[in-house]
């Protein structure tokens, strides 16, 4: 396993506790090149690690979930 080589941090100001997060890590793990999803319930922050990371595809898929980008 190579290092990711990616990263794109969201604003989500709509996360507040664990479903939040399972719904977001569930839909954004579809996206093609994500390799990790982490949730910051405290800062409500998105980090997507993956390598050719497509952003308007990561934004489409934390919209899919429910929640909206800040
Ligand atoms: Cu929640």
């Amino acid at each position: 396993m190579t290092a990711p080589d990616q990263q794109l941090t969201y604003s989500v100001p709509g996360v507040s506790c664990g479903h939040c997060r399972t719904a977001i890590t569930t839909e954004v793990t579809k996206v093609p090149g994500v390799e990790r999803v982490d949730v910051d319930l405290e800062a409500k922050h998105v980090t997507v690690a993956g390598a050719q990371l497509d952003d308007a595809a990561v934004r489409a898929a934390i919209d899919e979930a429910g929640y909206d980008i800040a």
